[in-house]
């Protein structure tokens, strides 16, 4: 027998602003990494940007009206640093700072609740050029700047607070697999880099219970569980390696200020090993969350992987399935096939049981509530002649994915709400807009850019009655 969702659950769905905002130049913004690297050729899918992306800038109203006839509790969505601080520091662009002043009422309005996160990747260019952004220490005192701007602004109004969206792939993304900014291909650099990110989350959350901002905050972390292919000991040992590397090693360290010791003995062999300065581990320890905000999409199979040198492997960003090449870390594990899961367009697994298992894993290891701030499928949709979008496949998913977590929260896991990705149709970092996950459907094929008209899909409609109902229907 399944237990109803709580009376409060947060019942939203999500976006971040390269991916909708667009206006990338307008009213005083300053450039981020993205605008920048957006323009080298070759980085991105058939060259697509954010430079218009859905114009959310100038249609918030409309898209927040759209998300008040969907009946949403809760809507995530990122704050533009150099909209804020131009170039990363310093003065205030107090027109930058009123667009989000701006979205804030209007949400609040329709009875929305703003779940805000402070940064999902778009870290100010001036900050790259000055020091190289997450590669310098100085990154932790400008962080926490310009959290506490937000903090003093809009404190009484937001009530959840997400620090930094997916530390583990714009990190990994960007220092390692080179596919985000800076485009980076070194792990000493990596590591480094992520432990300064630690340390300005970290930082960032002591700034907010200092200034005593009400509500709740914490980190978005990406994260599916790790399987083993099958129950040869080796292999379960590959599973465990990777549920150390690619979870516990990132989210250990917001909850205790600790790294996982088989994790940081690996790195220190192979010379990664990030340096622990006085006074880290402390200000680590402090920056606890209240919540972990979870971004679930797949799950991952391992083997045991004892090759040395294997390289890294590609993604499918085409949406053309089976293209991409999953490969492991030498000596820790290696990406098998599930046999059991069907995969999307994207070759991403399709694992509702996943995310329960998941859930499960993550509130007994933390003991933290848990707030899903992104899942959703990504694909092709097509509108019809008659301008409707039949989206049953994203139906499915959602229903199948909100009855995992309404099991989780039959076994006993403190569920916040559910943010699903993603409202209205946006930019995919890799994939361009084709790749959709949208409620609404926003058409940039048939009009010119500037057009961008709205439809609402099926699973709008299926979105709506579960809210309505507390449950999926
Ligand atoms: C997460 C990001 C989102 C979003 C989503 C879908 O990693 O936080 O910003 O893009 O994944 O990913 P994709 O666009 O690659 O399909």
């Amino acid at each position: 027998r399944l237990s109803p969702f709580p009376k409060d659950f947060l019942w939203g769905s999500a976006s971040a602003a390269y991916q909708v905002e667009g206006a990338w130049d307008k009213d005083g913004k300053g450039p981020s990494v993205w605008d920048e690297f957006v323009r080298i050729p070759g980085t991105t899918f058939k060259e697509t940007n954010g430079d218009v992306a859905v114009d959310h800038y100038h249609r918030y109203k409309e898209d927040v009206a759209l998300m008040a006839e969907q009946g949403l509790k809760a809507y995530r969505f990122s704050i533009a640093w150099s909209r804020v601080l131009p170039t990363g520091r310093g003065e205030i662009n107090e027109q930058g700072l009123q667009f989000y002043d701006d979205l804030i009422d209007e949400l609040i309005a329709h009875n929305i609740k703003p779940v805000v996160t402070l940064y999902h990747w778009d870290i100010p260019q001036g900050l790259q050029d000055a020091y190289g952004g997450w590669e310098s220490r100085q990154i932790i005192e400008d962080f926490t700047t310009y959290a506490a701007i937000l903090f003093e602004r809009f404190n009484g109004r937001v009530h959840h607070w997400v620090t930094l969206n997916e530390q583990n792939v714009f990190i990994s993304h960007g220092y390692q697999l080179a596919y985000h900014p800076p485009g980076v291909s070194d792990e000493k650099r990596m590591y480094n880099a992520n432990h300064n990110a630690n340390l300005a989350n970290a930082s960032a959350i002591n700034k907010f219970r200092e200034l005593g901002t009400s509500g709740k905050i914490g980190p978005s972390f990406a994260y599916g569980p790790n399987y083993a292919i099958d129950a040869h000991p080796k292999n379960e040992l590959a599973a465990l390696n990777a549920e150390e590397f690619n979870a516990n090693f990132w989210m250990d360290i917001y909850v205790w200020g600790e790294y996982p010791k088989a994790i940081f003995h690996w790195l220190e062999e192979q010379g990664w090993a990030p340096e622990i300065l006085p006074g880290d581990t402390e200000l680590l320890k402090k920056g606890k969350p209240d919540f972990m905000g979870v971004n679930y999409y797949r799950t991952m199979t391992n083997a045991f992987n004892p090759i040395d040198g294997v390289g890294h492997g590609k993604m499918n960003t085409t949406g053309e399935k089976g293209t991409s090449e999953e490969k492991g870390v030498p000596g820790l594990f290696k990406i098998q096939d599930n046999p059991y899961l069907e995969k999307t367009n994207w070759d991403w697994e399709i694992d509702p049981t996943g995310l329960r298992i998941g859930l499960r894993r993550i509130a007994s290891r933390y003991r933290l509530p848990i707030l899903i701030t992104e899942n959703g499928l990504g694909e092709y949709d097509s509108l019809t002649d008659d301008k409707e979008i039949h989206d049953e496949y994203r139906i499915d998913y959602l229903r199948q994915h909100s009855l995992a977590i309404q099991e989780a929260i039959t076994d006993g896991v403190e569920m916040l709400g559910y943010c699903t990705w993603s409202f209205t149709d946006l930019l995919s970092w890799l994939n361009g807009y084709q790749k959709r996950y949208g409620f609404v459907y926003v058409d940039r094929e048939e009009n010119d850019e500037k057009e961008l008209k709205r439809y609402k899909k099926d699973s709008f409609y299926w979105y709506q009655k579960t809210i309505k109902e507390n449950g999926a229907n």
